[in-house]
């Protein structure tokens, strides 16, 4: 049985989860692993506790215990799971492929997830009163202005950014829950739009879907 270490917490809007720790969430469900969360306070992360430090070295999460091995970070362990656990691919065969794959996802991680998407998810983790509202308007504005064009014209007309569903659609995963709770309108991006539904239709989104209460999104039997 395999324990993700993630932050998740129930507020009146909605179960909120580390967009990270939900990358991973999203493949243990997609192969349809036995898995168990393991929730991290998240004081405990902003603190760097030596608990925390001990797993992972910059004081982060998501991080998997699987048997005798502790991997981390989201990336590392997306690829982890899909070569311990090939059933279902999340990575095409050819190299040029696996390449877009990666450069994709990198995009998602890098481009996305560390940059533009914490302006708005942080604040919603903040009480009403104490929310970065303008925080939140930059990051809406980033994504409109950098990320979404640049997804419109990689999807093309494709149904994933890679025509199957893989590791470079599971950053897009987060975004798509992220925006659930914050209600951007994508309209403007109708391919983005489109693609962020049908990613919000996977059996997998339910894990990290701001509806599915805590206490129904704990792990999976095998
Ligand atoms: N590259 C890492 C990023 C992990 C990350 O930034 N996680 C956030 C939660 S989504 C976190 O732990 N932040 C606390 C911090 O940066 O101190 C990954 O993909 O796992």
């Amino acid at each position: 049985m395999i324990t993700l270490f993630t932050m998740e917490r129930e507020y009146p809007y909605g179960t909120l989860r580390s967009t990270n720790g939900s990358k991973t969430k999203v493949v243990l469900e997609e192969k349809g692993l036995a898995y168990r969360v393991q929730t991290v306070r998240p004081g405990d992360v902003w603190k760097k506790v030596p608990e925390v430090l001990h797993y992972h070295p910059l004081g982060k999460v998501p991080w998997i215990v699987d048997g005798d091995y502790v991997v981390y970070d989201s990336t590392v362990i997306n690829e982890y799971l899909d070569e311990a656990y090939p059933q279902p691919p999340l990575l095409p065969k050819s190299p040029a492929k696996r390449a877009r794959v990666r450069a994709l996802e990198n995009f998602g991680d890098e481009g996305v997830l560390s940059t533009h998407l914490p302006l708005i998810w942080m604040p919603w983790w903040s009480p009403p009163e104490q929310r970065d509202t303008a925080s939140q308007e930059r990051g809406r504005e980033r994504l409109r202005e950098q990320t979404f064009p640049f997804l419109e014209q990689e999807l093309g007309g494709r149904d994933y950014l890679c025509d199957e569903f893989s590791l470079a659609d599971v950053p897009f995963m987060a975004v798509a829950m992220v925006l659930a709770v914050d209600g951007m309108s994508v309209s403007e991006f109708p391919r983005v739009d489109a693609y962020l539904t049908r990613l919000r239709a996977r059996p997998s989104y339910r894990a990290i879907d701001p509806r599915t209460p805590l206490a129904d999104s704990q792990g999976r039997e095998a």
